[in-house]
């Protein structure tokens, strides 16, 4: 057999929109101004040589996958992180299918009150688990779930809620506690919430569980990853059990699982990012004081307040304009100077084609903030000399 045989013509990787050769090679303005285009999220990676040493390690032992000793690892020091147990924490290959194994694992049956104020994967890990999603509207401060629009939906049916972390700010923690004493199931969607701490608790010492994402676009990135983490080690067991199809061992096959492992490459990536965690965070939240200082001085557009008692993490940089023509106007403004700002979250989900036979509901505040949130560029190789840079076009738009 030719060796030639197997070769893959691959497209050339410059040419994908934000590879970053293509952003190098990218030029934009006059010939004086060189700079790239700034996107919402762009993955950095802390001192790549050392992470080469460690991928030649991992080719050396030859353990790809199936829960090998990275993962082990990752997830000892990934609960630590959370001031969990070294065994709170259970991976998966993503955020998704890490919630869609918890509301299963958690053996549920009816409905689950969840924001339609959300990425889209948030509801559909419901549906996929066999359960019915309900909306209930958010609160306009904290833009996580509202508690008196969440009791107004508690039915007999009710048997859990899904609160978002959304760009890692916090809700209503403690009534969502007081919901688990009232026999409902809490399961967080802390797909943004790395390193937040409300009061000294970490996030993830809320609820049931609460689960994490380590995609591309999170300050904790593998790529493609998640975590399930809780003080409840039996349900973490079971989550671990069925991300590996239910095998127990080899001739034993306890639950109708999937293959929802995370590999051993992405726990690497996973490791490496993590033992950085705490400066990429606080270089993040630099930016975030960079744009609110500069964002003083400009009419119209709004950052969200902080919360009292809750750190931040600088996942995303989220502003409200004043209406929804605004937003749009400068969402397209920007995007004409490249520089790429993303409405997250809008539409809400109840309005997706997809989700609209669920909503019979009214949700006034999501309507509103969806319709004017936009979130400025912010990522790990961003410098503030960038967020002068947007400010100043935000500025110059006169579009707020
Ligand atoms: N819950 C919430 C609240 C979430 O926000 C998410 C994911 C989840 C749950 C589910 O987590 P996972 O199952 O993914 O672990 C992106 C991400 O794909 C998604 O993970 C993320 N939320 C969501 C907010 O953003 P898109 O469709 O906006 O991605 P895309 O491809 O437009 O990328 C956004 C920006 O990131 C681009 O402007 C460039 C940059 N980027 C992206 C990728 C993929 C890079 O620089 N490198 C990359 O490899 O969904």
């Amino acid at each position: 057999m030719g060796a030639g045989r197997f070769v893959v013509k691959l497209s050339d990787p410059s040419s994908h929109p934000i590879s970053r050769q293509g952003r190098k090679e990218r030029r934009r303005g006059t010939a004086n101004e060189t700079r790239t285009p700034l996107y919402t999220a762009f993955p950095r990676l802390p001192a790549p040589e050392k992470l080469l040493r460690k991928v030649r390690q991992l080719l050396a032992r030859g353990v790809l996958t199936n829960r090998g000793p990275l993962v082990h690892e990752f997830e000892k020091k990934f609960a630590r992180s959370l001031l969990l147990q070294p065994s709170q924490a259970a991976t998966c290959a993503n955020a998704t299918l890490g919630m869609e194994l918890t509301l299963r694992a958690l053996n549920l049956r009816g409905e689950v009150i969840v924001p339609a104020f959300t990425f889209v994967s948030t509801v559909s890990s419901i549906v996929h688990a066999g359960l019915t999603p309900v909306f209930a509207d958010i609160d306009p401060v904290s833009l996580c779930l509202c508690p008196k629009s969440v009791e107004s939906r508690l039915t007999a049916a009710t048997c859990a809620v899904l609160p978002v972390h959304v760009f890692g700010r916090v809700g209503e923690v403690e009534y969502f506690e007081g919901l688990r004493q009232r026999g409902l199931k809490v399961v967080y969607d802390a797909a943004h919430a790395v390193g937040v701490q409300k009061k000294g608790a970490s996030l993830g010492q809320y609820g049931d569980a609460s689960v994490y994402s380590f995609h591309a676009t999170k300050i904790l990135m593998a790529g493609e990853g998640g975590a399930v983490v809780g003080q409840d080690e039996a349900l973490l067991a079971r989550v671990r059990l069925a991300s590996n199809h239910g095998i127990e061992g080899e001739e034993s096959v306890e639950c109708i699982g999937t293959n929802a492992k995370m590999s051993e490459i992405h726990a690497l990536f996973a490791l490496h990012c993590l033992q950085h965690l705490e400066p990429m965070i606080a270089s993040r939240v630099a930016l975030c004081g960079a744009y609110d200082q500069a964002l003083q001085d400009v009419d119209g557009i709004s950052p969200l307040t902080r919360q009292a008692g809750v750190t931040q993490n600088g996942q995303y940089y989220p502003v409200l304009l004043r209406t929804p023509a605004a937003r749009d106007a400068l969402y397209t403004y920007l995007r004409q100077r490249e520089i790429f700002a993303r409405k997250y979250f809008y539409p809400p989900i109840y309005r997706l084609a997809a989700y609209r036979s669920l909503a019979k509901i009214e949700l006034p505040v999501t309507d509103d903030i969806s319709d004017r949130i936009l979130c400025l560029p912010l990522h790990g190789e961003m410098t503030a000399e960038d967020v002068g840079f947007i400010v100043a076009t935000i500025g110059n738009s006169q579009l707020c």
